[in-house]
């Protein structure tokens, strides 16, 4: 019973955790390029396959484990398969054996004949309940490893995930930030910092789903009226795969999950893009390929954006959003516009907001 209640009473812990961790205006210094950035946190929209869906490359839990909770469940298998292996591989050899030493003869001789033999009872019991001993004590400890809150919980990032037909909602509890879809309906990646506990508590919006991602050792159901909760410590940079692993409709195949696992700095400057991104909307509104793009408009516009604050992390959230915006739209097909067009207007109006962002931060 007590198990339960500090089961059912850590994620709550967490939460509150997380709250506290609210970070202040983060001005980046030596951020990189706005381009880099945009390779860096949106991998998927540079690796479309023909049918412009993302090229799907789930790494394996034994091959590529990538957080501390993959690097156990690794061992813990590898583990396991030695003790079971001798199991399989042994008898067969006996009976191999025993074929070819007891065969017949044709000599006349009559097999032996007997029964029971204690010893030998208690020695074939003995053994494999050793052996289950062996498997089960180790798995055992991962098993509550899984389930207790980790350690430095203070310092855990915390999301709140939501599956959906067919795709995921992220909420960052800290600030309240949220990531879906982008503008292109592209499912956007889980950015998580390397070696800070992540905690996913995740509930569904329709039907179940489960959230998988093999390298980081982590796949839990996610669940209609519920939360479930998984926590794990990437400690490995890079882009990692997934997909919904509970059938939940037509587009379960194509429910994949990403996740990009950066440095603190970049995760920094990520919380700092993000934070600005809804006023990045009528901006790009303006800048989108089928607008017009007045000067005019777009300056008072900037203007507006500029009054909530001008720092290096609202400017550069402004250059963030527009270019990612058209870096995920020119990978998707347009009505009257090839990709090598909207990739073109892009960087034409990327300039465009470049200069009258340089003339509204000169004229103060
Ligand atoms: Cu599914």
């Amino acid at each position: 019973m007590r198990r339960f209640a500090l089961v059912f009473s850590w994620m709550f812990v967490a939460m509150s955790f997380g709250s506290v961790a609210t970070g202040a205006e983060v001005a980046p210094s030596a951020t990189p390029s706005v381009d880099t950035l945009v390779k860096t946190l949106n991998p998927d929209i540079f690796a479309l396959d023909a049918n412009q869906r993302p090229v799907h490359a789930i790494t394996n839990v034994f091959t590529s484990p990538a957080s501390d909770i993959a690097r156990d469940v690794a061992s813990n298998n590898w583990y396991n398969l030695a003790i079971y292996l001798p199991f399989l591989i042994l008898p067969q050899l006996v009976l191999l054996f025993a074929i070819y030493r007891f065969r017949d003869r044709k000599d006349g001789r009559k097999p032996a004949t007997f029964t029971g033999n204690h010893t030998l009872e208690i020695v074939w019991t003995a053994i494999p309940c050793l052996a289950l001993l062996a498997v089960v004590v180790p798995a055992w400890k991962l098993l509550w490893k899984m389930e207790l809150p980790p350690a430095g919980i203070e310092r855990a990032v915390v999301v709140e995930v939501r599956g959906k037909e067919f795709a995921w909602d992220y909420k960052y509890q800290a600030d309240n930030l949220s990531i879906g879809q982008d503008v292109a309906g592209i499912q956007e990646p889980l950015v998580l910092e390397k070696d800070r506990p992540a905690i996913l508590n995740m509930t569904s919006n329709d039907v179940n789903h489960a959230w998988w991602v093999p390298s980081f050792g982590v796949k839990k159901d996610v669940i209609i009226g519920r939360y479930t909760n998984v926590w794990f410590t990437p400690d490995t940079l890079g882009v990692f795969k997934g997909q919904c692993a509970e059938l939940c409709g037509q587009g379960h195949g194509i429910m994949w999950i990403s996740s990009v696992v950066v440095d603190s700095e970049m995760f920094k400057t990520y919380r700092e893009l993000l934070r600005h991104r809804n006023d990045t909307v009528k901006i790009w509104n303006l800048l989108a390929p089928a607008a017009v793009a007045d000067d005019k408009e777009l300056e008072s516009q900037v203007a507006k954006y500029l009054e909530k604050g001008r720092g290096a992390g609202r400017v550069l959230a402004l250059k963030y959003w527009i270019a990612t915006n058209y870096a995920s739209i020119a990978r998707r097909h347009q009505p009257d516009l090839t990709s090598a067009q909207v990739l073109e207007r892009g960087v034409a109006r990327r300039a465009q907001l470049d200069a009258v962002l340089a003339r509204s931060l000169s004229a103060n």
